[in-house]
């Protein structure tokens, strides 16, 4: 698997990382560490110029340690109006990537800054091994991460459940810690079980995709669970701009239509 998340990420680096390329965004999880080592491998001569923007503190360490310049999403440099630098391309990877390119991400509990940062980029690159590929989301990973706020937490699962979520809960700081998992925003996350995610395409009388069953489209439960109070974020990034490619290692490569 390794090897797979290790060729996926030198695959991405060399076809999405440009010279030219001013501020690159990095995520956080397992594989994005071989996306670090890519970027390392090119030499000062290649990143010299390059600014990353980390999504956490995995990130930020993974950074400091391969010698890149780094800086927070907050400290970019503004136009004259103000607005913050876009970056150039942002590398992340995820949990689980469907047919149109949406993804499920947060395994790692990191998916706040992550989001952030996604749609902060003109390009983001999904860099995922082909185990992480199915035909709808919440097949294969079966649930959907949702960052909350702690005091938040009992009335979230509550709507949760009358979603259709059978069983959400709160993840566990286990085995490492004792207590909830506290991400680096100092929230919590649930984990809510859905079943698999309907593309607006499988849509037809009958099937509406607005959760009767607990049956929904994966647009529509986005917009769903991102109002619920108390929610910060969530762990679907469904057609933010830029999800132009995603690296599935070398069998497969998507390219957004
Ligand atoms: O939390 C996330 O979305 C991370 O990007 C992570 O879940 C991606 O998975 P990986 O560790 O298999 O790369």
């Amino acid at each position: 698997i390794n090897s797979a998340k290790l060729a996926a990420s030198f695959q991405a680096v060399d076809e999405h990382l440009l010279p030219s390329h001013r501020f690159i965004g990095i995520g956080s999880g397992s594989t994005v560490v071989y996306v670090v080592e890519a970027i390392a491998a090119k030499g000062p001569s290649f990143y010299g110029d390059m600014t990353f923007v980390p999504t956490g503190s995995q990130s930020k360490g993974l950074l400091k340690a391969a010698g890149l310049r780094l800086c927070n999403l907050d400290e970019r440099p503004v136009d004259a109006h103000g607005v913050p630098v876009a970056l150039d391309v942002v590398f992340d990877g995820a949990d689980e990537v469907d047919e149109e390119l949406n993804l499920i991400k947060g395994g790692g509990g990191c998916l706040f800054q992550e989001k952030l940062v996604a749609v902060a980029g003109r390009k983001f690159v999904a860099v995922a091994d082909s185990r992480k590929q199915s035909p709808r989301l919440c097949t294969t990973w079966k649930t959907i991460p949702i960052e909350v706020l702690p005091l938040a937490a009992p009335s979230v699962l509550a709507r949760l459940r009358a979603m259709g979520s059978p069983s959400p809960t709160v993840r566990s700081g286990l085995p490492s810690k004792a207590g909830e998992c506290v991400t680096d925003n100092g929230m919590w996350i649930i984990d809510a079980p859905f079943a698999p995610l309907l593309l607006a395409r499988d849509l037809k009388p009958g099937v509406d995709g607005a959760g009767k069953d607990g049956v929904w489209e994966v647009g529509k439960l986005a917009e769903e669970l991102v109002r619920l109070p108390g929610v910060v974020e969530i762990g679907l990034f469904t057609g933010f701009n830029g999800v132009e490619a995603v690296s599935l290692g070398k069998e497969f490569q998507a390219q957004k239509p």
